[in-house]
């Protein structure tokens, strides 16, 4: 009987629990049976992270499952843990073709102290999401006319305002309101600037259908039910890996195996395997590439992490002893007046980050949530942030709520909990996108196993999972459960094979 392969998994968010769970069930053989998580943190969940505010259960990492219908894996697995509310999981909800933007009641305040009226929003925003729909279409296009999402949309909008026949007062106001469907934007993309996001590739991403839904009690359900379905002692935790060495032969004493791939942990302590599946998240690579592997990685790889973008998309809770939004109010939006898509963003971070944040979501329903908002804020106003303490965030957004509402005597929020996703050191940011250096063909470098496979080479030692590996579903917990279960799928495919050889030997 050849010996049981060994496999190490990195990482025991989404990616690497999906992939451990696949190896350990498959088949219902013994085989994957020594399979270990090596996982840098004290808990499993990595980007699916809900956390305590108060007495509520609130998501700091992924927020919703994005098109929840049959074909979304995340979907089908919290249906089957009972993870759902019955609106969710209705045919009805499933059906919903709602192209990745619902919106539900909102008031949009200007920086000025008005509400600003639902007709101009609407008109604005339909403007906004049909040239975003248009930005989609240039996948199997032979040229693109600009290199990104931003140039090409603004581009559009310069055409469109020759047909404006408002007074300089509404123009200017229009422009302000389509700034902040981009900072929203910028939030979806997790990025910096739709001038980052390439344009050929943006169609590749798939929207699924479905009303897109939340975890009524915390996303991390989802990898708890995983982790509770792994035979305890599976992952091991506080286990930072520094460097795998990953082209060449170990022996092992106390077996007398040969293993291709050593993995050395912070701690000192080296694990050696036939296979590694690594889960680490983009902006971990980009940090640590050059000396997270040994020998270093081909030049077309490192390119790929290089030129993928990996932003910092940040949330913002603040609970309030009495809410200043009507009881239906899904979303308080603020616009900058003054700002516009077509000029140089405000420069100063210290004075400004604040005005990056396109909108807060009101948490439903109060009788679970009490009177919380939670604000979205990408970029490098939101890498900023989190160099800020509570009480300053606290104090400025108080300061906004006041100057937008026109209430100086507004009562500041209780207290506030925040993401730090640009500075935690396993993730460096918030998930990826297809920048303008790069191309959806990068995905598929930056997913392929080493070394490479030929006619004749051996197994892949190295092979890559995540969410910023998934072609078509990059920067979501579907993705990253695809891409976990894909590799997992590889070797129980290379072994179903030599099994079946074997047999017939
Ligand atoms: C989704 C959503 N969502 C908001 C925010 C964030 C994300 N996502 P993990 O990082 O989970 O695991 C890796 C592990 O490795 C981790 O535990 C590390 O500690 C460990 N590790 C690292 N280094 C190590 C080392 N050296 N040694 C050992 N271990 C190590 N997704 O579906 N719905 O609403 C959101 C959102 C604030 C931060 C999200 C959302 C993204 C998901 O959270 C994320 O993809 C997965 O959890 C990643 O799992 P993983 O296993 O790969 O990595 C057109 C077009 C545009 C394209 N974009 C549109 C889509 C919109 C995406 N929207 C997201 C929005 C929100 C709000």
């Amino acid at each position: 009987e050849p010996a049981r392969p060994r496999v190490l998994i990195v990482g025991a968010g989404l990616a690497g629990l999906a992939a451990a769970q696949r190896l350990l069930l498959s088949g219902g053989s013994r085989r994957f049976s020594g399979l270990r998580v090596l996982e840098a943190s004290g808990r499993a969940g990595g980007r699916i992270r809900s956390g305590m505010f108060g007495n509520k259960v609130v998501e700091l990492g992924a927020h919703w499952i994005h098109g929840p219908s049959k074909e979304n894996p995340v979907f089908q697995l919290a249906m089957e843990h009972g993870l759902l509310d019955e609106e969710a999981m209705s045919e009805e909800n499933q059906q919903v073709e709602a192209g990745g933007h619902p919106v539900g009641p909102t008031v949009c305040y200007s920086s000025q102290g008005q509400l600003i009226s639902s007709d101009i929003i609407d008109s604005m925003r339909i403007l906004f999401f049909t040239l975003l729909e248009e930005s989609r279409e240039f996948l199997h296009a032979d040229k693109v006319p600009v290199h990104s999402v931003g140039e090409y949309m603004k581009k559009a909008i310069v055409q469109q305002m020759k047909e404006w026949t408002d007074d300089e007062k509404t123009k200017s106001l229009k422009l302000s309101i389509l700034n902040l469907y981009f900072k929203l934007e910028c939030c979806v993309s997790g990025t910096h600037s739709m001038d980052l996001v390439a344009l050929g590739p943006f169609g590749e991403y798939r929207m699924l259908p479905g009303l897109d839904c939340t975890f009524p009690n915390g996303y991390e359900g989802l990898t708890n039910c995983i982790m509770a379905s792994l035979p305890k002692g599976t992952v091991l935790f506080d286990k930072p890996v520094k460097t795998i060495h990953w082209g060449g032969s170990y022996l092992e004493e106390s077996t007398g195996r040969l293993f291709g791939v050593q993995v050395e942990c912070e701690d000192g302590e080296k694990f050696l395997a036939d296979h590694v599946i690594l889960t680490v998240p983009l902006g971990f690579l980009k940090e640590h590439y050059k000396t997270f592997f040994y020998p270093p990685l081909p030049s077309q790889k490192v390119a790929a992490i290089k030129n993928l973008g990996f932003g910092t998309n940040n949330k913002i809770f603040l609970e309030f002893e009495q809410p200043f939004w009507k009881p239906d109010c899904e979303v308080v939006e603020v616009v900058w007046l003054d700002e516009s898509p077509l000029a140089e963003p405000p420069g100063d971070l210290k004075t400004t980050w604040f005005q990056k944040i396109p909108g807060f979501i009101v948490l439903h329903p109060p009788e679970r949530y009490g009177h919380v908002l939670c604000g979205f804020l990408a970029g490098k106003e939101s890498e900023f942030m989190e160099t800020l303490t509570d009480t300053e965030v606290l104090t400025t957004l108080t300061q906004v709520f006041r100057r937008v509402t026109g209430n100086p005597q507004l009562t500041p929020p209780r207290s506030t909990l925040r993401s730090k996703w640009h500075s935690e050191p396993y993730t460096k940011g918030s998930y990826s996108y297809v920048s303008v250096d790069s191309s959806g063909d990068d995905i598929d470098v930056l997913a392929q196993p080493l070394p490479e496979e030929t006619y004749n080479s051996k197994t892949p030692g190295l092979l890559f999972a995540g969410e910023a590996t998934h072609r078509t579903f990059y920067s979501t917990t579907h993705g990253a459960l695809l891409s976990g279960w894909r590799e997992a799928n590889r070797l129980i495919h290379i072994y179903d094979k030599s099994e079946t050889l074997h047999a017939m030997l």
